[in-house]
């Protein structure tokens, strides 16, 4: 598992961590989730990677928290076959009460196609993590279905808008539209917003003028190893 930090693009004060899975491969080195998830899904395997990934990073968290980390959650991404299994908010509930974890420093990512797939189940689901006090976020936003009906049913804390938006954003007017209409909705509707995936100077500059809550991407951090990034939050928590 490796930790991308998140960060308040106002002040640069850490947010929370992202976990994120890698597959150390013999000859290929590290791979990442967009390469393997799929064909683990189809091998039935994504359950049990799961099943590692959710204690681990709530884990991990714990104990950095208890070695002075600042309070901030921890997001774990759901793939869609594992949202699916009707026991998800139970096997979260046993996670956080095995590993000590206070439910409001844990975070699910699903994205569009996830919940627009599940539509009723994924709604009794999402409930239920939300009576836990777990924190909802949708990933890669406005890539999926779009259906802006879900933002009203749903309960939902952050919205990641994708960086296909934020790549281009300083120098495309429609980016810019866009970006600025999704932010806009999401402070009506009291959802955080997060630019994913920000990785030069530019769209720093570009998604601080656009008015997002939050900020992600290779700029700020990589996904980190967990030594490396406990030892990045220690040191640039607040001062970037
Ligand atoms: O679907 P999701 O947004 O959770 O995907 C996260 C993936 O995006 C991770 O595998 C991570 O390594 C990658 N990622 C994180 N930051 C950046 C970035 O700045 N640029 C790009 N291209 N990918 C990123
Ligand atoms: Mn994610």
């Amino acid at each position: 598992l490796h930790y991308q930090p998140q960060l308040c693009l106002a002040d640069g004060a850490l947010q929370g961590l992202e976990a994120l899975v890698r597959w150390r491969h013999p000859e290929r080195g590290l791979v990442g989730p967009d390469e393997f998830i799929t064909f683990s899904e189809s091998r039935g395997l994504i359950t049990p990677i799961g099943r590692w990934v959710m204690p681990q990073a709530c884990r991990q968290l714990k104990e950095w928290q208890d070695q002075g980390l600042a309070m901030v959650p921890v997001a774990i991404n759901l793939s869609a076959l594992e949202f699916r299994q009707r026991d998800v908010a139970a096997e979260i509930a046993a996670v956080l009460r095995d590993t000590g974890l206070a439910p409001q420093y844990l975070e699910i990512e699903l994205t569009e196609s996830v919940l627009m797939h599940n539509a009723s189940q994924g709604l009794a689901t999402l409930h239920a993590l939300k009576a836990l006090g777990v924190g909802i976020s949708i990933d890669d936003f406005g890539t999926g279905y779009s259906s802006l009906s879900y933002l009203k049913r749903y309960p939902i804390d952050k919205l990641k808008i994708d960086r296909s938006f934020v790549m281009d954003t300083p120098g495309s007017s429609e980016d810019v539209a866009i970006v600025t209409a999704i932010i806009q909705m999401g402070r009506s509707l009291q959802l955080l917003t997060v630019a994913e995936g920000v990785e030069t100077e530019e769209e720093w500059k570009g998604v601080g003028i656009c008015g997002f809550d939050l900020v992600q991407g290779y700029y700020i951090a990589r996904p980190l190893r967990r030594e490396d990034a406990f030892a990045w939050a220690l040191r640039n928590a607040g001062h970037i």
